[in-house]
């Protein structure tokens, strides 16, 4: 609003005997992770706080007690009453914080979402950082690659519940029809809640129930950190891939017979939060909505397109899946 608009809407209230309205300094954005202490969403939070304070937004950043919907909901119950301009969620779960969600744009609260979507009707966007498919087809390929191509292999996940994991899982399950992968048996989907403790015993509880195990793929940074390290302290035959931090894999990357991941994908880290910040300050702004076909600036990022996602709603893809390796890890593991 500008200074004559301004004062004209205060003069107005105050000729109406009206309490003059408050107006806040910037926009206020409340950033919902899936889980407290897990160094992915603190990596993307630090980013994505930044790209919004220079454009004069505050961002609170939340996290729930545990990586469930219940944990964020009661999260959401407490956001709503506060009134942010939006909230950014990664969801613990797909459809079970729709209630919630859709309390909160009824609200007036802009709902955006990064990294793992709600269901298309509780959110307005969502910035993935990969395409589904994208990411799927890199661990599958890595996979059979890893396994030369045939023989059992594991997935270690995050929650059962957890939106994004599902659909890489689903996305490889698909891909698996391919006569190409026919002689890879997945063995199991375990899930270590992206708890550390949990994950290293389900790797130990895969190991134990197949010892012709020949890859475990961990589609979640807390997974794959926990598993590199069990496999790697006993020199096991099972090796790994999955995605991971640069800097939690970097002394369990490499090809050779020492290292017990040959090599992992993530994706921009710095470039997941800081799209976050610009397409939720996009979406507060009205430069968008969330429909198909929008496009819209985000800074020296950028113009980026609203395209349609795999789950019948609309999305903002980041990029592609990187890949890690003993070439890369080193000068990576400085970035995150
Ligand atoms: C974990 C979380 C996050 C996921 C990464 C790959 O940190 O589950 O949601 O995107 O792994």
């Amino acid at each position: 609003m500008n200074k004559k608009l301004l004062s004209a809407v205060l003069a107005g209230a105050m000729v109406l005997g009206c309490t003059a309205p408050v107006f806040a300094e910037g926009e206020k954005i409340a950033l919902v992770g899936k889980s407290a202490g897990n160094a992915f969403f603190e990596i993307a939070a630090a980013s994505f706080v930044e790209a919004a304070e220079a454009e004069g937004a505050t961002v609170d950043v939340v996290y729930p007690e545990t990586a469930t919907a219940d944990a964020q909901i009661k999260v959401l119950d407490n956001l709503i009453s506060q009134q942010p301009d939006a909230i950014c969620i990664s969801a613990n779960d797909v459809n079970a914080l729709q209630a919630k969600l859709e309390e909160a744009m009824d609200a007036g609260i802009k709902v955006s979402s990064f990294d793992s979507a709600p269901n298309k009707d509780s959110r307005q966007i969502f910035v993935n950082q990969a395409g589904t498919v994208a990411v799927g087809q890199a661990l599958l390929d890595a996979v059979y690659d890893i396994a030369g191509g045939e023989g059992q292999w594991a997935i270690l996940s995050a929650t059962s519940q957890a939106a994004n994991q599902n659909a890489w899982i689903d996305a490889m399950k698909t891909l698996m029809e391919d006569e190409k992968y026919a002689n890879l048996e997945l063995v199991e989907v375990a899930y270590g809640d992206d708890e550390p403790q949990k994950s290293t015993d389900q790797t130990q509880a895969l190991l134990d129930n197949y010892p012709d195990l020949k890859v475990i793929c961990a589609p979640t940074t807390v997974g794959i950190a926990a598993a590199a390290k069990l496999l790697q302290d006993n020199a096991s035959a099972t090796k790994l891939t999955g995605l991971g931090l640069p800097s939690e894999m970097l002394e369990y990357t490499g090809a050779d017979d020492e290292h017990s991941c040959p090599y992992f994908y993530l994706w921009d880290m710095q470039g997941l939060g800081k799209l976050s910040a610009l397409s939720t300050l996009a979406l507060i702004r009205g430069d968008i909505t969330g429909e198909l076909g929008e496009t819209f600036t985000a800074g020296d990022m950028g113009d980026y397109e609203i395209t349609e996602a795999d789950d019948g709603g609309t999305e903002i893809v980041l990029g592609l899946p990187l890949e890690f390796n003993s070439e890369n890890i080193e000068e990576m593991a400085k970035l995150y």
